[in-house]
């Protein structure tokens, strides 16, 4: 569906000459100002939002927010949140979230993103998926027209039992948009391990997907497969940070 509001705020100072990761708090920042206190929170993970995550500790400290429960998207952010004294529980404990706060790795004019560079797709899909309210926060490069083309890679999730075997399947599936599939690394060259101990492939498209809908569910269709990083139809509203200032994009 098209984005039906779009409203422009001016950010103060305008943020001119700031670095990516200045434009990435003052998103973050924004997105604070969705929470309140008695929220459950899904707390999300990456370089943006862990500005979110320090900003709602402060808050905490300060007194002005009182009884957030955090649902952390990784244990990465777990740590950082429990660093900072944020209460913590889980979607068994809390199955509706209020509100979600998470980076992505790039956003379309429909909201539509990519997610999965950071290798927390998994988690991050099934917290933000029971979020009553999904806000991403951006800095202007994450905006594209189509996602999932020439720049980044399509990260899927997959168990590492015949992983090759996965990999090949999900080749052939994309073959027609020119993709290559490469299994993500991490220390050492050993394979990336997400936090639910499966693997992640980088699928790297030379074309634009179309329908992305129907790629999804061919994906997901793939034994092996366990979740990819395209978030179809699930932000409620995208904060982007950059020269320009701040925009606020509703759904
Ligand atoms: C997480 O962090 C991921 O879904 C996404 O891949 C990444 C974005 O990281 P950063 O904010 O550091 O660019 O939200």
């Amino acid at each position: 569906s098209e984005i039906s509001a779009m409203d422009v705020a001016a950010a103060s100072p305008p943020p001119m000459m700031l670095t990516q990761d200045e434009l990435k708090r003052i998103a973050a920042y924004k997105a604070v100002e969705f929470v309140e206190s008695g929220m459950v929170l899904g707390l999300g993970t990456g370089s943006t939002a862990k500005h979110a995550v320090d900003r709602i500790g402060e808050l905490l400290r300060q007194g002005k927010l009182e009884n957030i429960v955090g649902i952390p998207t990784s244990k990465k952010t777990q740590e950082q949140a429990l660093s900072v004294g944020i209460p913590l529980s889980d979607l068994d404990a809390h199955p509706v979230i209020d509100l979600s706060i998470d980076g992505a790795d790039e956003v379309d004019p429909y909201l539509n993103l990519v997610k999965g560079r950071g290798g927390s797709l998994l988690r991050e899909k099934m917290i933000e998926g029971a979020s009553k309210k999904f806000v991403v926060i951006v800095d202007e490069s994450k905006m594209v027209k189509h996602i999932g083309g020439s720049k980044l890679a399509l990260p899927v999730e997959i168990v590492p039992f015949c992983w090759r075997f996965t990999a090949e399947k999900l080749r052939e599936l994309m073959e027609g948009y020119g993709c290559e599939a490469n299994l993500r690394l991490g220390e050492r060259g050993k394979p990336f391990v997400t936090d639910n101990g499966n693997y992640i492939v980088d699928m790297h498209l030379e074309k634009d997907m179309g329908d992305l809908r129907a790629v999804s569910d061919a994906i997901l269709r793939i034994a092996g497969v366990v979740e990819h990083g395209m978030f179809l139809d699930m932000a409620s509203t995208v904060i982007v940070a950059g020269e320009f200032g701040v925009k606020i994009k509703n759904k």
